[in-house]
C-alpha cells in the first residue's frame, strides 16, 4: 500500500482561511492508499525544518503539497520549482514578508542546489484526468518564489535524496468568499470549496495508482 503525505498551509497575508489547510483536513485517503496530513506554517524556515521532520519520519511514497495561489484562475499543478526565495513581487512593488515577519529578497534556498527542480508527480497526465471529469485546471510553470515555491523545491530535493518517493506541488484559488469582488476581478479568482476537494482527491486517486509517479 503506497504511503502519501498531503501538506497544505496555515492562512497568510491578513485572510482569515488557506483552502489548502481546509482541503487537507477534509481530503479522504485513496484507495489503495493510507493517507498522512500536516499543516505548514507559513514562513520560508519553519515550513522547510516541518516537511524535512515530517518526510524524514514517514517516509512517504508521494508527497503532495498544496497552496493557495490567488492568481490562479484554476487548479495548477505545478512543473517546476526554482531555487530562489523572494518575498518581493515580480514587480519590485510589493513585499510580503511570511509569517514569522521575514522576507528575503533573491536568495538561493540551497546555495549548493541545482537551479530547479521539475516536479516527480505527472503534471500533465494530472490536468487531463481533472479536465476528464470537469475540474478546470492547467499545468503551471512556474510556483512563484513564495513559501510554496520553498516547500516544492525542498520536497522534490527529499524526493531525490530518498529515492523511491514522488513529490510535487498544486496551487488552488481563492474561495469565493475570500473575494470581496466578483471572480476574476483584479485578477483574483475563486473556485467554490467542493469542486477544489473533487480535485484534489481525483489527483490523489491518480497518485494511488501504481504506476502513476513515474516522471
Ligand atoms: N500560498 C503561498 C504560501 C502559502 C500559500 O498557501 C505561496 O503561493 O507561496
Amino acid at each position: 500500500m503506497k504511503k502519501i503525505l498531503v501538506t497544505g498551509f496555515v492562512p497568510f497575508n491578513g485572510q482569515a482561511v488557506n483552502p489548502s489547510e481546509l482541503l487537507v483536513k477534509a481530503l479522504e485517503p485513496p484507495e489503495g492508499a493510507e493517507l498522512e496530513r500536516l499543516i505548514l506554517p507559513v514562513e520560508f524556515r519553519g515550513a522547510g525544518m516541518a516537511l524535512e521532520e515530517a518526510a524524514g519520519a514517514l517516509h512517504p511514497d508521494v508527497l503532495l503539497s498544496i497552496g493557495q495561489a490567488g492568481n490562479a484562475p484554476c487548479l495548477a499543478v505545478e512543473r517546476v520549482a526554482v531555487n530562489l526565495d523572494s518575498s518581493l513581487s515580480a514587480d519590485g512593488r510589493t513585499l510580503l514578508a511570511d509569517n514569522s515577519g521575514f522576507a528575503p529578497v533573491d536568495e538561493p534556498i540551497c546555495p549548493e542546489g541545482p537551479a530547479a527542480y521539475f516536479s516527480q508527480l505527472p503534471a500533465r497526465a494530472l490536468v487531463e484526468a481533472l479536465d476528464a471529469a470537469g475540474i478546470p485546471a492547467r499545468v503551471s510553470y512556474s510556483a512563484g518564489t513564495y513559501v510554496c515555491n520553498h516547500v516544492m523545491y525542498l520536497g522534490c530535493r527529499l524526493a531525490e535524496r530518498y529515492g523511491g518517493m514522488s513529490s510535487g506541488f498544486v496551487h488552488v484559488p481563492f474561495l469565493p468568499e475570500q473575494l470581496p469582488g466578483p471572480n476574476g476581478e483584479d485578477g483574483k479568482y475563486s473556485l467554490p470549496f467542493p469542486e477544489m476537494l473533487k480535485g484534489i482527491q481525483l489527483i490523489l486517486a491518480e497518485l494511488a495508482k501504481p504506476a502513476s509517479t513515474q516522471r
